[in-house]
């Protein structure tokens, strides 16, 4: 951790109303506007590359009512940390509505802001860590090599869906979205930097770590966007504009930690 605090920027992937979780449906008024898993990321550019959602299977997630962003689901940890940043409505305080494992979140359908794809789904990664945003990773495989191994050891391995009643349809249709140009590594900076790098899965940890430390300062120095309404826009000018506008949508919110 650093002296200063870290903005992420909370995308809020809504679940489709008529696959919210019955123990969670049994707590909610009629009043409610929408359950949202809560994504913490440092690149609202790169959202309409988007194609699943990742949670990890044995961390467990609470639902807890937000004054202005409906019912968030998150870790207890960053759940707190909102209390203390003026998301609920008493100070420093959250109601669990409901609290759930993982696996038991897997294979809901979402809607994800600004992505090429109409509905994405909850997926397994075994790389997400507790103590970091709020546990709930939204994946763009075009642009970011964890997001793109952990899909390609989704598609590629029965047994990891097996384990997790993940169906086909969740993964298979969903490939990376070419968002954002890259030179020399083109629209699919991940795929291609992985791919060179021979980069196998999800426990690659020191190569991924040397691929995305690469990917990251290259496209926010050097990056194009090639899609959406800034499209030849520089990443680094692009990353404020993308999540303001997010925000005055309502479909997102600055968070720190
Ligand atoms: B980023 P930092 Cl396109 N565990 O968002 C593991 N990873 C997590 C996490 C957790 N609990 N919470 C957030 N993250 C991921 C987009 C993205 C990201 C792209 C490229 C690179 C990238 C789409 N996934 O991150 O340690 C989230 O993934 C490269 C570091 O706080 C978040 O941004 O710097 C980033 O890691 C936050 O990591």
């Amino acid at each position: 951790e650093g002296v200063s605090p870290q903005e992420y920027t909370l995308i809020k992937l809504r679940i489709h109303d008529d696959r919210i979780p019955a123990k969670l449906k049994s707590r909610l008024t009629s009043s409610t506007t929408g359950v949202y898993l809560a994504a913490a990321t440092l690149r609202p550019e790169t959202m309409y590359g988007q194609t699943n959602c990742w949670l990890h299977p044995d961390i467990t997630y609470v639902a807890f009512e937000t004054c202005l962003h409906g019912i968030l689901i998150s870790t207890r940890r960053a759940a707190l940390n909102m209390a203390y940043q003026e998301f609920t409505n008493v100070y420093g305080q959250y109601t669990i509505l409901a609290e759930f494992l993982g696996t038991e979140l897997f294979g809901l359908p979402l809607h994800a802001p600004l992505s090429y794809y109409e509905t994405v789904y909850v997926l397994p990664m075994m790389t997400i860590k507790e103590d970091k945003g709020t546990g709930v990773v939204t994946s763009v495989p075009s642009d970011s090599p964890d997001d793109y191994v952990a899909l390609m050891d989704i598609k590629n391995k029965v047994n990891l869906r097996e384990k997790y009643n993940i169906e086909e349809s969740m993964v298979l249709p969903y490939d990376p979205v070419p968002i954002i140009e890259l030179e020399p590594y083109g629209r699919l900076a991940a795929p291609t930097i992985c791919n060179q790098m021979k980069i196998q899965s999800q426990n690659d940890g020191g190569k991924l770590l040397e691929a995305k430390e690469e990917i990251c300062t290259k496209s926010f120095s050097d990056g194009i966007l090639v899609v959406g309404k800034y499209t030849n826009t520089k990443v680094s000018d692009a990353k404020k504009l993308v999540q303001t506008d997010l925000i005055t949508d309502g479909q997102a919110c600055v968070y720190y930690e």
